[in-house]
């Protein structure tokens, strides 16, 4: 750990810049492809979304926006965003990144952006610009891409022409940002396509994000590795290109399993951050990475695990910020690989929750967010509230 200045200052300094999006499809019913067990409290309507992610907001004070993605959340297009306006005023939390919703039409069976139907694309690429648009009339530096296109069987796609349409798509796009917007191309290896995807890995999406211009960044899913993958790595390379543009946050065991983050590995996650830190202490840059939560929580009530994932975030990315930097320089530098994998571990297995309360408690924040929810009563206001509508309204698959 850093002597000099004081751990508590450091980490109070890291959490003063830290902050964390949460996704509006987190707090609604969804389920896996095999079924779906409703919550009387889940979120069906935006408004209960947006209520939900203030609630986070209100008890963390490190979540000031929200994740939309367009055909979830504003079904009508562009029409729905006064709305959104209107409840970012009321319940103080801004709209977020904007996630284009090109996977669930049917028109879309064989691919968005690179299916071999013309009418498929052109209104995937539609979808794309009115995404954009909607990002600028609600002052979202962020358009966030995911594509489900792929193929199940050898054979059955032409893997370079889907390439080839892809990057028209995303050029139109990219084209359609001001220069203060972004896009971020997200990577998936498999699901729902189980032989080819057409955006598989960090090296196709950062292919893609060159080739579409400045403006466009690649997103990193913890949940959208093969098994035993370096991510960390992959950030490390990313950063040093300047190509990292952000995160979706979930922990995983097996494949994309959109579990609580660090409930699994939470070293991963650690030396993800860790990774950030070293960048910008031996740049002296500061890494522009949009940090964003991207989970399913299909068994645990929905705000409770988003609270234990904001704090669970907060704890992991102040154990990276107390690694000592100049000691671990050091130690690389001189192959000494006892003291410098030490260097990480010592800081993995500081005590940070102290310090994190003090940093709550020197904002105004309750210091225990978890059971300052517990006794709110919101939780069951919204219960009573919610199971009173039709409750059958299930959104979507996340
Ligand atoms: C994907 C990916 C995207 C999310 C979709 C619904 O697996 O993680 O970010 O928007 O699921
Ligand atoms: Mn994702
Ligand atoms: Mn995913």
């Amino acid at each position: 750990m850093k002597q000099n200045p004081k751990m508590e200052e450091i980490i109070a300094g890291a959490l003063d810049s830290f902050r964390i999006e949460l996704p509006s499809w987190g707090f609604a019913n969804t389920g896996t492809r095999f079924g779906k067990f409703l919550q009387p409290a889940a979120a069906a309507a935006i408004e209960e979304k947006f209520s939900d992610a203030g609630e986070v907001h209100r008890l963390t004070g490190v979540c000031p926006t929200i994740a939309l993605h367009v055909l979830w959340d504003l079904p009508d297009g562009m029409a729905g965003a006064s709305n959104i306006e209107a409840l970012a005023e009321q319940f103080r939390v801004r709209p977020g990144s904007i996630n284009p919703n090109v996977f669930q039409d049917q028109l879309y069976k064989y691919g968005s952006v690179g299916s071999p139907d013309p009418a498929a694309r052109a209104a995937a690429i539609a979808h794309l610009l009115e995404s954009a648009d909607i990002a600028k009339q609600l002052d979202c530096r962020d358009v966030s891409l995911w594509f489900a296109d792929g193929s199940n069987y050898p054979g059955t796609a032409n893997i370079r022409q889907r390439r080839a349409w892809f990057e028209e798509g995303l050029a139109a796009l990219h084209a359609r940002l001001t220069p203060a917007q972004r896009m971020l191309v997200e990577y998936k290896p498999f699901e729902p396509a189980f032989y080819h995807t057409d955006i598989a890995d960090w090296g196709m999406a950062f292919l893609f994000a060159k080739k579409a211009g400045p403006k466009a960044k690649v997103l990193v899913d913890t949940g959208h590795h093969y098994q035993g993958q370096n991510i960390e790595q992959i950030v490390a390379w990313l950063l040093t290109d300047d190509m990292l543009g952000g995160f979706h946050f979930n922990d995983r065991r097996y494949a994309d399993d959109d579990l609580t983050l660090g409930s699994i590995d939470p070293y991963q996650i650690f030396r993800i951050f860790h990774e950030i830190f070293y960048f910008e202490w031996e740049t002296g840059r500061r890494a522009d990475i949009a940090y964003m939560i991207d989970q399913s929580h299909n068994l645990k009530g929905k705000i409770e695990a988003m609270i234990q994932t904001v704090t669970t975030a907060q704890e992991l990315y102040a154990k990276a910020a107390i690694v000592d930097h100049e000691k671990l320089a050091v130690a690389q530098a001189k192959c000494a690989l006892v003291d410098a994998e030490t260097c990480l571990k010592e800081a993995f297995s500081t005590d940070v929750r102290p310090a994190i309360r003090e940093w709550a408690r020197s904002h105004g924040l309750p210091e225990d967010p978890m059971g300052a929810f517990r006794q709110s009563g919101y939780l069951e206001r919204i219960t009573e509230e919610r199971s009173k509508r039709a409750s059958a309204q299930v959104s979507s698959y996340a």
